[in-house]
């Protein structure tokens, strides 16, 4: 993946657009300007250029923006041409660079090729780089914002700035170390207490924003379940505000699973409509509840729709469907058709939603429960984007840091795996940014990328 040669792709979407953009990136890039436009081009000006295939003709009139290394995107220098945007010109466009910068060694970037070579070339760190993939795939406003402030590197500035206080009570630990004549405790060191205090206060709030992140990044997988005819189509429906399910009052009307995203306050929502489940004969039908089964076991919540006329029924389906799930996947136990009655009845338990998927009474409410329930803290100040990767990183850092204070409170005689759980929590940190990510891990978050990115 980390080629010398001088890379091509490109830029912007595949389809018809006003100006399409292709980019090359290499060492020096030189040779290859003068062999497109038969001139060298001044760094940073737009320049009005034409671009011939090999009799002469035009291609296309292009603006075409020459960047030295080492300010560029890579690091190296870069070719930008924006040209029109049809596919059939810019693959034109393509092969024309390609054809001429054959001596030069010009090839097609792989996925996310302009990116490593960024990374790698220290433009970019890796927590930026995917936020660069992130704003790209961004599906709401916050999210764009999030990504937009990780690209900008507050995220790994929080990082750094933790490993650096880390760092720090690494030194207070190697200076203990080296005068163990003075018997002092080393946590009855005022410094290293605080230290070590501001360290995992740091870490949690890291934590804490990471998680934010992740639901705003990944948004939540829900599964609709219950028994046939309780109205989850319906409820799917009003969710989406459109009919993408078919709704009958015949039981047993969905078959496959119907998936629909939305997005409530700007978190993604994946909803998943499934097979009612019960007992059946019907060889289809069952194929179909067996889906459901699959879904609510890799659901991130679980709404269980009850109908309120028969939802004394519901009680055996709802301890199965619990036996199924992980004990950390909620579930939001929704009555639904309270239309059907005047006024909304009492409901002796506490925790049941009342709603009408056919009048939208009590979705609004739902809405609100959903997010309340995977523990989404609502729009925040200085919010980030973040991946797993970056939760699991600063969830082993977190453990390290708890195992160092057990040690640590354990007296000078543990010192040394005091620091060595230390020097693990940082580890673990430093590999959000980058800094000793294993080279086998780094090509495979870079081969996730599309590639021109
Ligand atoms: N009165 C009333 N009827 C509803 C409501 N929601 C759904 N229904 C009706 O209940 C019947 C079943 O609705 P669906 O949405 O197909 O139910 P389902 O749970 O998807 O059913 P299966 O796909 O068979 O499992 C239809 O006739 C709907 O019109 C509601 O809030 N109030
Ligand atoms: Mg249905």
């Amino acid at each position: 993946m980390t080629r010398q040669l001088p890379i091509i792709a490109v830029a912007t979407a595949p389809g018809k657009a006003g100006v399409g953009v292709v980019r090359i990136s290499g060492k020096n890039l030189e040779a290859i300007t003068k062999a497109l436009f038969q001139k060298t081009l001044k760094p940073r000006q737009a320049n009005l250029l034409t671009l011939r295939n090999s009799d002469g003709q035009t291609i296309d009139q292009l603006i075409a923006i020459y960047f030295s290394s080492p300010a560029s995107f890579t690091g190296e220098d870069v070719l930008e041409l924006q040209c029109h945007g049809g596919p059939q010109l810019l693959e034109l466009v393509m092969r024309r660079c390609l054809e001429l910068g054959k001596d030069e060694g010009l090839v097609i970037a792989e996925p996310g090729e302009f990116s490593l070579r960024a990374y790698l070339n220290n433009k970019i760190d890796l927590a930026q780089a995917e936020a660069i993939a992130d704003l790209i795939d961004a599906q709401s406003e916050a999210a764009v914002r999030g990504a937009a402030r990780s690209l900008q590197g507050t995220f790994s500035n929080d990082i750094n700035a933790l490993i650096e206080e880390i760092t720090q009570l690494r030194i207070l630990v190697e200076s203990t170390l080296d005068f163990p004549e003075e018997e002092i405790e080393f946590l009855e060191n005022a410094q290293a207490r605080q230290r070590l205090l501001a360290v995992k206060t740091k870490l949690q709030a890291l934590r804490a924003g990471a998680k934010q992140g992740k639901i705003l990044r990944d948004g939540i997988h829900i599964v609709l379940a219950g028994a046939p005819n309780v109205g989850k189509s319906s409820l799917l429906n009003r969710l989406a505000g459109e009919e993408v399910a078919i709704v009958t009052p015949i039981a047993g009307t969905t078959r496959d699973r119907v998936k629909e995203s939305i997005n409530i306050e700007g978190v993604p929502i994946h909803i998943i409509d499934t097979a009612g489940l019960r007992e059946t004969i019907d060889v289809l039908e069952a194929k179909g509840i067996e889906r459901s089964w699959d879904a609510i076991r890799m659901a991130d919540l679980v709404i269980f729709l009850s109908d309120i006329e028969t939802q004394a029924d519901a009680h055996n389906l709802r301890e199965q469907i619990l036996s199924e799930l992980s004990p950390k996947c909620p579930v939001l136990d929704v009555l639904n058709k309270v239309d059907l009655f005047a006024a909304p009845p009492r409901i002796a338990q506490g925790n049941i939603l009342l709603i009408s998927a056919k009048t939208g009474h009590g979705v609004e409410a739902l809405k609100q429960k959903i997010l309340q329930a995977v523990g989404w803290a609502g729009p925040q100040e200085g919010a980030i984007l973040a991946r797993s990767r970056h939760l699991d990183c600063i969830e082993r850092a977190a453990e390290h840091i708890e195992k160092s204070e057990e040690f640590a409170a354990n007296g000078n005689s543990s010192l040394e795996l005091f620091a060595e759980e230390l020097f693990l929590a940082q580890n673990h940190l430093g590999q959000i940014t980058g800094k000793l990510l294993p080279d086998d891990l780094l090509g495979k978050i870079f081969s996730q990328f599309c590639i021109g990115k």
